[in-house]
């Protein structure tokens, strides 16, 4: 009788949960590692009753090789500004007329009309950010570094073993670049030799590639020093007061990254809903109080939290904003070259 009981009792907990799973269908997200709360995609599904399945990629490489594979699960994506381009170029994206939504007038210049889609048809805001580096002043020697790639890219000896790079061509590259003072997009093999050689010289102080978990691994000091997005260097420093966010005096790579729907998404619907939820300020302040990230949002800032809206990366400086190096599209024969200068470098 009493197992009957549960029996039953489970049953119609059961069909409540795929009522409700049902109600409102789904929606699958692929974003970046670590860069949406839980507890917003939770609202979400408690305010739409979509239920939200999150996978995660590393980079904008990876989102594209995985796209261009023919993976079709996905309703929403979160490619930077230079990858939009490409995607649209492709015919990877869905029209979706941004510009049309009902939150789409909270959207501020100049992200309202950037050149990667410059009639948001196919993509909304999500961050924007910078990618510098951070190191923890109470390892290095004096305590201090240069605020110059070069401190990144030739580190002192005693950091050997205990730097970190990005496993992620397009920002290595161009931070190289800005370094060497090379184009980004340069067409020129011995710029591209250049920024070779840099790297491979760079290799042997390295502890690794890796683009996740860049914040454990300097919270937990298994490393000094960590090529590193603005918003992962904020939250690396609420627990380790020592880390220092370089921007160097040479530039700072800029970016933003968008919410885009790939071609053949099964819930568009859905999809449209979240991408028009997500330009809500109080929801995509939430993203940026967990990231670390600012976002394009007007209004949003009023529910920033304090340490968020006193960190300078937040609100940066004329001087700093002097230094912003944003994305370009490079051609064909520029690309060519920067993914030999990768594919060696990684052999
Ligand atoms: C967060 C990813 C930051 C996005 N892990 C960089 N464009």
């Amino acid at each position: 009788m009493k197992v009957c009981k549960l029996h039953s009792l489970a049953l119609v907990a059961g069909l409540l949960v795929s009522a409700s799973a049902m109600a409102g269908g789904e929606l699958n997200l692929y974003n970046w590692s670590d860069y949406i709360p839980q507890d917003l995609l939770k609202r979400f599904e408690k305010e739409t009753g979509i239920k939200v399945n999150l996978d995660v990629f590393d980079s904008n490489e990876s989102l594209l090789a995985k796209l261009k594979a023919g993976a079709k699960g996905y309703d929403v994506v979160v490619p930077s500004d230079y990858m939009v381009k490409i995607m649209r170029d492709e015919g990877l994206l869905e029209k979706i007329d941004v510009s049309k939504m009902p939150n789409f007038k909270l959207v501020q210049a100049p992200l309202n009309k950037p050149d990667f889609d410059p009639q948001r048809e196919y993509s909304a805001p999500y961050m924007w950010g910078v990618t510098g580096f951070t190191y923890d002043a109470s390892r290095v020697p004096g305590g201090k570094l240069d605020n110059s790639w070069r401190s990144f890219f030739t580190p002192p000896a005693a950091l050997k073993g205990k730097v970190v790079a990005l496993n992620d061509v397009a920002e290595l590259y161009k931070a190289a670049a800005i370094y060497l003072k090379v184009d980004q997009c340069t067409e020129d093999p011995k710029q591209a030799k250049r920024i070779q050689d840099l790297l491979e010289a760079q290799k042997p102080m390295l502890a690794m590639y890796n683009s996740d978990g860049t914040i454990e691994r300097m919270q937990a000091q298994e490393v000094i020093m960590h090529q590193q997005w603005n918003g992962a260097a904020y939250r690396t420093r609420q627990k380790l007061k020592s880390a220092v966010f370089v921007y160097p005096k040479e530039g700072i790579p800029f970016w933003n990254d968008n919410l885009v729907i790939p071609k053949g998404a099964k819930n568009r619907d859905n999809a449209l809903k979240f991408i028009n939820w997500m330009m809500e300020p109080k929801n995509i302040a939430e993203a940026s109080n967990f990231t670390g990230y600012n976002n394009a949002i007007k209004g949003s800032s009023a529910y920033f939290v304090a340490d968020l809206k006193a960190d300078p990366a937040i609100n940066p400086t004329a001087a700093m904003r002097a230094l912003f190096v944003p994305n370009k599209n490079c051609s064909a024969k520029a690309n060519a070259l920067r993914d030999r200068v990768w594919t060696k470098l990684k052999k």
